[in-house]
């Protein structure tokens, strides 16, 4: 093993009196960012030689991305989108093994956790049940809600999320079940969404809904100018969300309105201040802040299919090159005499060979069970063939089995059934031994690929029991409308976690005819 070396320990101040962390941080924080970096080169190579499909990596973002990290703490929830794998990273929500077992959609929750996966690469989620199906004790970790694909989508999961911590710092009746989710409702949403995704409806309706309840909803805007080929003076007022936005601000008169921060996507110091005070901001007095975070890039384009050479400007093209937030942060840390060129390239030799074992460990994982199923398979047909005097179709799918170019359960199961095909009428064991494996490779894949669909806990809806109503001659009779409401009081006087929001709910609210009135 090479010898690293060793950081030299130090506080930097970051501003005169203000924030001040120590150079180990700083470092580590760069080694995240870099390995990030590394993780979506080495994730795009995957996909050019068709070990992985398409896939959008979160290259550009790292620097914001580890500074926001620093103020996410146990309790605190992510609702974000695709460009998130630093964030990931730099929480422990994920690692590198597990991002890598995401892109080749390892089904093994064991090795990819996020969905076993089922959903795209770069949707990321952490554990919320054990098991048994029961929630954990989330206020000890560090959570994200499962990413949906429509930008914008997480906009209402990123309010409500928020809107619970408001609910469990101000609502007494819910002291007993803040044990497994809160600490007096300190707990923050932070969101992400990329600069094109805010001219979604949900977005502005988030941004209004947030600023009126006042929940602790910390909501980041990644802007690297383009939504896919459009810029954005093709789809944001005044070319600039924040700017879009002054009419949210929040003013002390009203007391509603959220805060808004500016901030560049490469300065890892001002990234640190703006997190560190607008975060403990949020945290405190639940006001809501959207950090507005320009001058991001995008270094490999917006996904692996499509070139942005195609669409993007000389000058555009350049100022990318030029503001790389992880050469910048480099820059930085040396113009602070953190560490020499020579100790950093040092470290960053460390972090490639890391992210290779990472990559082959993850590899490694998604295929060796896939290699013990195919040389089981390829002996059954060999017993098989040789019990019928080796004809030529049971040759050929041994043949199929032998030297694949990419081994994956759909080879193995196809060989299995033309095996099977090809010796139909046959009443050997070693047949029945091949229908046997047969039979249980198809439930296994079943469990394997199509469970959970439907919860599967003891709280699923499919197992309350059905009762059917029961009438007398003395039964009073009412309108179902009323059978409704008391059905909303029963619910509402049973579980403290269950509230009604929406329009015409209030006091006042008369109008919807199976919501209680007289509710608060
Ligand atoms: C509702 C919806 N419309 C269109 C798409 C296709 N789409 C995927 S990413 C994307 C661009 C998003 O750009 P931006 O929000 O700026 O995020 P970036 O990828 O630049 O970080 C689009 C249009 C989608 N996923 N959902
Ligand atoms: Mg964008």
């Amino acid at each position: 093993m090479p010898r690293l070396p060793v950081i030299p320990v130090r506080q930097v101040e970051l501003e005169p009196g203000g924030l001040s962390i120590s150079s180990s941080q700083i470092i580590e924080d760069y080694r995240t960012a870099y390995r990030s970096r590394l993780m979506s080169l080495t994730g795009t190579r995957e996909v050019r030689t068709a070990r992985a499909t398409f896939v959008i990596f979160g290259d550009g973002k790292e620097v914001a991305e580890v500074a926001m990290a620093r103020e996410f703490n146990p309790g605190d929830f992510r609702a974000g989108y695709y460009r998130d794998q630093t964030l990931m990273l730099a929480t422990g929500m994920s690692d590198l093994t597990k991002l890598f077992a995401q892109l080749y959609a390892d089904p093994d929750p064991a090795h990819e956790p996020a969905s076993g996966g089922r959903q795209m690469t770069s949707h990321f989620a952490t554990r919320l049940l054990d098991e048994d199906g029961e929630f954990r004790q989330l206020v000890k970790l560090r959570n994200s809600s499962s990413d949906v694909s429509p930008t914008g989508g997480q906009m209402a999961r990123l309010l409500g999320l928020a809107y619970a911590s408001k609910l469990y710092r101000h609502e007494p009746a819910l002291a007993d079940a803040a044990e497994r989710f809160s600490v007096h409702g300190n707990e923050v949403a932070f969101g992400t969404i990329g600069n094109a995704g805010t001219s979604q409806g949900l977005f502005f309706e988030t941004i209004n809904a947030a600023g009126v309840l006042q929940v602790p909803m910390a909501l980041s805007v990644w802007d690297d100018e383009y939504g896919i080929s459009v810029p954005n003076r093709y789809q944001t007022t005044k070319s600039s969300i924040s700017e879009a936005l002054r009419g949210f601000e929040w003013d002390e008169h009203t007391g509603s309105g959220i805060d808004i921060y500016v901030v560049k996507g490469w300065d890892y110091r001002s990234c640190r201040i703006a997190y560190h005070e607008g975060i403990s901001k949020v945290r405190r007095t639940h006001i809501p802040a959207v950090f507005h975070v320009v001058d991001m890039t995008q270094p490999q384009g917006h996904s692996t299919s499509g070139s942005h050479e195609r669409y993007k400007s000389r000058s555009r093209l350049q100022f990318e090159h030029d503001f790389d937030p992880i050469d910048r942060m480099r820059q930085w840390i040396e113009s602070l005499s953190l560490l020499s060129p020579e100790g950093l390239d040092e470290l960053e030799a460390e972090d490639e060979r890391l992210v290779r074992a990472c990559r082959r460990e993850a590899f490694e994982d998604l295929v060796q069970p896939i290699h013990r199923d195919l040389n089981k398979a390829r002996a059954l047909i060999g017993d098989l063939a040789v019990r019928m005097g080796g004809p030529p179709k049971l040759q050929a799918q041994l043949r199929s089995l032998a030297n694949p170019e990419q081994v994956n359960r759909k080879l193995v199961h196809s060989a299995v059934v033309q095996a099977l095909i090809a010796s139909r009428g046959d009443r050997s064991d070693a047949r029945e031994a091949l229908l046997a494996f047969k039979d249980s490779y198809e439930r296994e894949n079943d469990r394997r690929f199509n469970s959970h669909l439907y919860s599967e806990s003891p709280q699923s809806p499919l197992r309350v029991g059905h009762r059917p109503p029961s009438y007398s001659k003395t039964s009073e009779l009412v309108d179902a409308r009323e059978v409704l409401q008391r059905c909303f009081d029963h619910n509402l006087k049973k579980d403290a976690r269950i509230f009604i929001v929406g329009e015409d709910v209030g006091k006042a609210g008369r109008r919807q005819p199976g919501v209680p009135g007289s509710q608060r």
